[in-house]
C-alpha cells in the first residue's frame, strides 16, 4: 500500500474514502518544516500545510511521487525541482473559489463603507456621525478594477455587478469576447485599470516576477479616492509603500487578509485607521477547507494510481 503522509490534523470524514487504497499518516499537530524533513522520507505522497516543500523536503522524499499544497496558490512549493525530479504538484483550484470570492466582496465592502472603522470607534464609546460625510463610499456604479481574471476573479467580478457595480479587469490573458460578455466586464491594460478604477481587487498568484507589483508608484498612478484590496497574496504588495500611499492620502482606503510576511503584518499598516485587516482566512468556511482537503488527496490518489489528475500543475512529469 502507498502511503501519505498530511502535515496537520484534518477531519476524519475528509479521510475516509483514502483509507481502503492507501495507508494515511495524519499528524496530531501542524509539522514544521523540520519535522516533515525527518518524517517524509518513507512517504509516496506529501500532502502540505502552510509549510514549505523545498529542495530539503523533496531531497529527503526518496520514495515521493507527489506533493499536495492546501491552498490553490502553490508559491510555498518549489514546483520547478519537483518536476526537475519527477514529482507531480496538486493543489485545490476549485474549492477554494466561492468562499475567497466572498470574502473579497466582504473586505471591499467593509473597506468602501468602513464598517470596521466604525466598529473600533463605537467599542471605544465613540459615536461619531456626521450627517454630510465622504468617509463611506457607495459601491453603487462604481468602477471595480479586477486585476488577474482567473477563478477567483471572475467570481468576485460575478459578485460585483451583482451589487451594481462596474467591473474592469486586466489579465495578462484577455478572456474571449463572449465570456466578457457574460461576466459584464471589459478589458483595460493595467495602468488604465488602475486609473479608472474606485478600488482595485488583487487575484493573482505570486510570482518572483510580480514582487511589490503594487508599490507607491503604481499606487501613485490610482485615484486618490481609490481602495485598493488584496486576498491574493502578500509580497505582491510592498507593504511599507502601502502604508504610506494610506498615511499620505494617496489613495483612500485598503482591505487586507494577505502579508508580505505571514503572520506579522507591518506595524505600520496596524496604527492605520484607513484599513481592514483579516488574518488569511478568506478560505476559512468549514466546506471549503473540507473541499479543499478532498481536492487535494483526489489529486495525490490519481498520481498514485498512475492517473493524470485536472488539478496537477506540472503534468508533463506524468506524461513521460
Ligand atoms: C490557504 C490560500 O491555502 O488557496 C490559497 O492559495 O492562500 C488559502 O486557501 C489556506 O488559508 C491555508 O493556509
Amino acid at each position: 500500500m502507498k502511503k501519505i503522509l498530511l502535515t496537520y490534523p484534518v477531519p476524519a470524514q475528509t479521510l475516509d474514502q483514502f483509507t481502503k487504497d492507501f495507508s494515511l499518516t495524519v499528524a496530531d499537530h501542524k509539522l514544521s518544516h523540520e519535522e516533515v524533513v525527518s518524517a517524509v522520507k518513507e512517504y509516496n505522497g506529501l500532502f502540505v500545510f502552510g509549510v514549505k516543500a523545498d529542495r530539503q523536503v523533496m531531497d529527503a522524499g526518496k520514495k515521493l511521487e507527489v506533493i499536495a499544497n492546501f491552498g490553490v496558490g502553490y508559491d510555498n512549493i518549489d514546483w520547478k525541482y519537483a518536476t526537475e525530479k519527477g514529482i507531480a504538484v496538486v493543489n485545490t483550484p476549485t474549492q477554494v473559489t466561492d468562499a475567497t470570492a466572498e470574502h473579497t466582496l466582504a473586505l471591499i465592502i467593509s473597506t468602501m463603507r468602513d464598517i470596521a472603522g466604525y466598529d473600533r470607534e463605537l467599542r471605544q464609546g465613540v459615536w461619531k456621525t456626521p450627517l454630510f460625510s465622504d468617509r463611506a463610499t457607495e459601491l453603487t456604479d462604481r468602477t471595480l478594477g479586477v486585476i488577474g481574471f482567473g477563478r477567483i476573479g471572475k467570481a468576485v467580478a460575478k459578485k460585483a455587478t451583482g451589487i451594481g457595480m462596474n467591473v474592469i479587469y486586466y489579465d495578462v490573458y484577455r478572456a474571449q469576447p463572449e465570456l466578457e460578455k457574460e461576466y459584464k466586464v471589459t478589458y483595460m491594460e493595467f495602468d488604465k485599470v488602475l486609473a479608472n478604477s474606485d478600488c482595485i481587487t488583487l487575484h493573482m498568484p505570486f510570482t518572483e516576477k510580480n514582487r511589490h507589483l503594487f508599490n507607491l508608484e503604481t499606487f501613485r498612478k490610482m485615484k486618490k479616492t481609490a481602495y485598493f484590496i488584496n486576498c491574493a497574496r502578500g509580497p505582491i504588495v510592498n507593504e511599507k509603500d502601502l502604508a504610506r500611499a494610506l498615511q499620505e492620502g494617496i489613495i483612500k482606503g485598503a482591505g487586507l487578509d494577505v502579508f508580505e510576511n505571514e503572520p506579522h503584518p507591518s506595524p505600520e499598516l496596524l496604527q492605520l485607521s484607513n484599513i481592514t485587516l483579516t488574518p488569511h482566512v478568506a478560505s476559512s468556511t468549514m466546506k471549503a477547507r473540507l473541499g479543499m482537503a478532498k481536492e487535494a488527496l483526489s489529486g495525490i490518489a490519481a498520481v498514485l494510481k498512475g492517473n493524470i489528475p485536472y488539478n496537477v500543475i506540472n503534468p508533463e512529469v506524468l506524461k513521460k
